[in-house]
């Protein structure tokens, strides 16, 4: 079952032995938390239950957060826990108020042994719902929506995925009119489409979940494919927004109408017949890595074996097979080690090598007792998330800022980004074992985070297999019996695997966006897309992009975090339109000018900015298009509140 946040359940089932049991794998730090919140006494915090500082174990994703008490410590907190949390499952004590701004930042500190900046705290206060972010918005459309300003209101919001869903979430919580078109059969976008062997994710999942529908029962720490559509698919009942999804609808054309400050929005049904959507409001919310990138590879059609992209992974059986997988980046790093288990004899053909991460935990299952704290202890799933995000948030940004006093600039940006390379380096070294040959050619010539960083699934390990070869000469063509390289080598295949990326700088297409004076959005970006704060793009009103432009995240974070972010913002634009009865905003050209400039200045100083990185994040002309060049928390800053003097007002006959 998940949980709405703010729907803590009150009725803990159970007796103190379910209790004391689940205890043992709970987080000590995070229980004192709760003990404090729940009792509201800060003896809790007080310096002789103050844990040990948190220190990441080589070889683990999972830094060692535990406090590190002694068993006699421990046990007295357990003991207290089961005496407190006991009352509260037997009606004898009554929970205390989520606590505030100033009690929280206290909390955070104590329970990490470190001082968090006080603009993490405010985030972190709304990603446990203790603040609910809805608020700076729901009364004002409240009242927008009661004076009657919302009758005509339409939106067309373009894909169910993750985006599409969150945003949904929010205009029908607000009882605002819209409809979803979906171009595939069912809900979760990549999570629907990508069904690679082993195909996951990389964040843990208590944070790779809109905080506003947790989910306590994720089975493991990084859930597979499966776990995370269910998930989504929840989702759109649980939103109750299915209904509003027409599925199977391509949208192929936007056009916004100058005369009536709306959009028209075309697309194909299911049947092929083209239909048509008015629309006050358009928010496209299709992803970036949605549309597979085909290698231009001479002859690639030739191939007479299956052939597919690894987000249309097809069941073929490769027993006994001759398998080809080009590329090495984080699709072809967690099929291959199934893959290789299958073929006769699997050939990487890489181009660049990438990063990879040890991850020991990886495949950790969630222990039965922390399960049953997420779900049963009030507020343990808050500060758990909370913990969750300092965690595996912004600790690494440090490492990804180049230092103007570094002299090794060519290949680390800092002294603790050359750190982790010299300690990945160990890491290859030992994953290859004997095949030490691999040892260069697994080594990138980039910077640590240069891309994002890929969690190890036993990839040096199935490199160093007798049955696996890493092939590194260049290709020249693909014939219709395998792969020939430059040095005139012929590889013979069965099938070949293309695990060669998305389309991701050309956003939005190949859907046709027309704006203002029929400006297409395709000519105006390019490959270089831009718009102010990810979202808004000059000439195009009323046009909200979600994971838009420089929104993407490298260093660590999740994903939907981001989507939250520009949710928020979106609901902002669209309240203070009704409100003030405008028909449309279009932001200001000279505004979002400005903040790119910035964007990019920020982003060339950045490890995905460097210099040795070829990437799906950069255009030809080497910009950073994708990534944003903020931490998780400067990006909250950056998207929380609207200032409609950033955009031009369109009001029927007197637009500026
Ligand atoms: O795609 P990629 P991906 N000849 O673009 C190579 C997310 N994701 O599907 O590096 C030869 O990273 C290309 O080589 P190079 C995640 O955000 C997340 O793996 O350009 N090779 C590269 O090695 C990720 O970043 C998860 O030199 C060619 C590979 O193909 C994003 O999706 C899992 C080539 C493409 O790598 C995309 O990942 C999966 C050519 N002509 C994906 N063209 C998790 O959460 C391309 N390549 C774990």
């Amino acid at each position: 079952m998940y949980m709405a946040a703010g729907e803590r359940l009150m009725n803990i089932p159970g007796n103190d032995s379910d209790l004391r049991e689940a205890l043992l794998d709970v987080n000590t730090p995070t229980l004192l938390l709760v003990l404090a919140s729940l009792t509201g006494d800060d003896k809790w915090l007080a310096p002789r239950f103050a844990p040990a500082p948190i220190e990441a174990p080589e070889g683990s994703l999972f830094p060692d957060d535990t406090g590190r008490y002694s068993d006699e410590l421990t046990k007295e907190i357990h003991e207290a826990a089961v005496t407190i949390i006991g009352e509260v499952r037997d009606g004898q004590q009554m929970i205390s108020a989520p606590p505030r701004l100033e009690r929280f930042h206290r909390m955070l500190n104590f329970s990490t042994a470190e001082t968090v900046d006080a603009g993490q705290v405010a985030m972190l206060m709304e990603e446990t719902r203790f603040v609910d972010r809805d608020e700076q918005w729901r009364v004002d459309l409240m009242a927008a929506t009661n004076a009657g300003k919302a009758q005509d209101f339409h939106a067309v919001i373009i894909g169910a995925g993750m985006s599409g869903l969150g945003i949904a979430a929010k205009l029908k919580s607000a009882g605002l009119r819209f409809t979803i078109l979906e171009k595939n059969s069912q809900v979760g976008g990549t999570w629907y489409e990508n069904r690679y062997p082993d195909c996951g994710v990389d964040t843990p999942n208590h944070f790779y979940s809109y905080s506003f529908h947790r989910n306590p029962g994720w089975s493991g720490y990084f859930s597979k494919r499966d776990e995370l559509f269910a998930y989504f698919d929840d989702c759109a009942d649980a939103f109750d927004v299915r209904e509003q999804i027409l599925f199977e609808c391509e949208v192929e054309q936007a056009t916004f109408d100058e005369a009536s400050n709306s959009w028209q929005v075309s697309y194909r049904d299911t049947r092929g017949a083209r239909c048509n959507l008015a629309a006050n409001v358009v928010i496209s919310a299709v992803g970036q890595l949605n549309r597979p990138a085909l290698p231009d590879i001479q002859g690639l059609e030739t191939f007479s074996g299956p052939m597919w992209h690894s987000a249309r992974w097809q069941d073929d059986s490769l027993e006994g097979k001759k398998v080809g997988v080009i590329g090495t980046g984080c699709s072809s790093v967690q099929l291959l080690p199934k893959t290789a288990e299958q073929a006769q004899h699997s050939y990487v053909f890489q181009r660049t090598p990438h990063w990879v991460a040890p991850a020991r935990d990886y495949y950790r299952p969630v222990e039965q007792g922390l399960l049953w704290a997420l779900e049963h202890i009030p507020y343990y799933a808050e500060f758990h998330r909370a913990r969750m995000i300092l965690i595996f948030g912004d600790r690494s940004w440090p490492v990804v800022v180049g230092d103007p006093e570094w002299p090794d600039k060519a290949l680390s940006m800092n002294e603790a980004n050359h750190g982790m390379r010299e300690a990945l380096i160990g890491f290859i070294k030992e994953g290859l074992g004997d095949k030490n040959q691999y040892l260069e050619d697994c080594t990138p010539a980039f910077p640590v985070w240069g891309k994002r960083l890929i969690v190890d699934n036993g990839w040096y390990e199935t490199l160093a297999r007798e049955d696996v070869s890493l092939v590194t000469e260049t290709i020249e063509c693909i014939t219709p019996e395998g792969i020939k390289l430059i040095d005139g080598r012929h590889i013979d295949l069965d099938v070949l695997i293309l695990a060669t990326g998305f389309q991701s700088n050309r956003l939005l297409t190949p859907m046709e966006v027309l704006g203002v004076e029929g400006r297409r959005l395709a000519d105006v970006w390019g490959d270089s897309a831009n718009a102010y704060k990810g979202t808004s793009v000059p000439g195009f009103p009323n046009l909200f992009c979600l994971y838009g432009p420089n929104t993407n995240i490298v260093h660590g974070g999740s994903i939907i975090y981001q989507i939250e972010c520009q949710i928020h913002y979106t609901m902002q634009c669209i309240t203070q339109m009704l409100d003030q009865s405008l028909q449309a905003i279009d932001v200001r050209a000279e505004i979002n000018t400005a903040y790119n400039k910035r964007v990019q200045s920020l982003s060339r100083n950045l490890a995905w900015g460097h210099a040795n990185v070829t990437s799906w994040y950069k255009n030809s002309a080497g910009e950073v298009v994708n990534n944003s060049p903020f931490s998780l928390q400067e990006f909250w800053a950056t998207t929380h509140d609207v200032d409609l003097n950033d955009y031009r007002l369109l009001r029927q006959g007197s637009n500026g």
